[in-house]
């Protein structure tokens, strides 16, 4: 079996660089993605910042007014606009699975890549690391750091060593000396309770941890926290790159103005269908199930949604069936709509001949 080599990809501030690059007026000055709550002018939450807003002290998770606190007065705070993130994630993973076969997506920003298989030692893998920033930056104009190591935890907590725009090769005999000056804090797993349970025992540095008898660490921890603690203080985990199987497809779009025009709201499935399909059938997913989904003026989410006998991929499929949803959800609710989605479900495999636009 050939040495495995993992890498780790994250966007830098991901939700930020996407606002950066759509509003240029942004350029060198500190930005604040929130979500709003809408109670108060400024409830809620930061759910990123960029670099600058990060070195006047204003991060993910910080209360809006709070973060407010610590702006400068170019400081922008802008609304969150999960859809446009969501829409530049799915490329970015689209782009990611372009360089190897064994890909897990592990949240909106993040993936895990398998490169055992095409790169032969960490010369290779770096030079794959490299060519995936330079595709990210001229394809999307994104930077994002890499990781790459002997398995997930490394590759992931080298990601994290020199954001933004880098690139941290640990290779296995550099394990110990990478890990053990690291606060426990920062192994990759720990939360705030076994930290602070750690920090009470007099451990502060993974090397520290490394030092710990099992035995000792099982009174403590228990059994199964304590051989996780055993193992990842020196590096080791076997858990494996895997494509996480997706239940469904779909897209959600805020409506121009609120509405419970037919017309409309037919329109626009049609639209986002057609990318949903599409999506589908890159991966090479068919499906039975089409719902449209409404979320109406007062925030509450509806659905309605029909099962076809056959698993089906195309759009015309799916427009058939979707008049009859939109007449059934108009004929239930009698709130305009403030936001509409359309998903397919029930995945599987089509079957029978390929249509002639798969030969086209
Ligand atoms: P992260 O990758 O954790 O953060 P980031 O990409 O903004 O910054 P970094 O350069 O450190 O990687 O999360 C990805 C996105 O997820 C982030 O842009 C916004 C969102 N997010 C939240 O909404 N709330 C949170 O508390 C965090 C941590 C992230
Ligand atoms: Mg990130």
């Amino acid at each position: 079996m050939p040495e495995r080599i993992v890498l780790h990809v994250d966007l830098d501030c991901f939700y930020a660089q996407c606002e950066e690059l759509r509003k240029p007026e942004l350029k060198g000055r500190p930005v604040a993605v929130c979500i709003y709550s809408g109670r108060t002018e400024d409830s809620g939450a930061v759910s990123t910042s960029n670099y600058e807003a990060r070195r006047l002290g204003i991060k993910s998770g910080m209360p809006i007014a709070f973060a407010k606190r610590n702006a400068s007065a170019d400081t922008a705070f802008l609304r969150a606009d999960l859809e446009h993130y969501d829409m530049v994630s799915m490329r970015i993973m689209a782009l990611l699975r372009t360089f190897t076969p064994v890909m897990e997506q592990a949240s909106v920003d993040e993936a895990y890549l398998d490169v055992t298989g095409i790169a032969p030692g960490y010369g290779e893998a770096t030079a794959i690391g490299q060519r995936i920033k330079e595709t990210l930056l001229g394809n999307e104009s994104l930077t994002c750091s890499i990781g790459i190591g002997p398995n997930k935890l490394i590759a992931k907590m080298a990601a994290g060593v020199d954001k933004p725009d880098g690139l941290t090769v640990i290779t296995p005999d550099l394990i110990e000396p990478f890990l053990s000056p690291m606060p426990v804090g920062q192994l990759f797993g720990v939360g705030k309770v076994t930290e602070k349970k750690l920090n009470e025992e007099g451990i502060e540095t993974i090397g520290q941890l490394r030092e710990m008898p099992l035995a000792e660490l099982v009174k403590r921890f228990g059994q199964g926290m304590a051989s996780w603690l055993y193992g990842a203080s020196r590096g080791i985990d076997d858990t494996e790159v895997v494509e996480r199987k997706r239940e469904q497809y779909g897209r959600i779009v805020t409506l121009k103005e609120d509405t419970r025009d037919r017309a409309v709201l037919l329109e626009t499935a049609r639209q986002l269908m057609s990318d949903v399909v599409g999506m589908a059938r890159q991966d090479g997913q068919a499906f039975k199930t089409v719902t449209f989904i409404g979320i109406m003026d007062d925030l509450s989410t509806r659905t309605k949604n029909r099962s076809l006998p056959e698993f089906v991929d195309d759009l015309d499929s799916c427009m058939r069936v979707m008049p009859l949803l939109v007449d059934e959800f108009l004929g239930e609710h009698s709130r305009n709509l403030r936001r509409m989605g359309v998903k397919v479900s029930n995945l599987g495999e089509r079957k029978g001949q390929k249509m002639l636009s798969d030969f086209m």
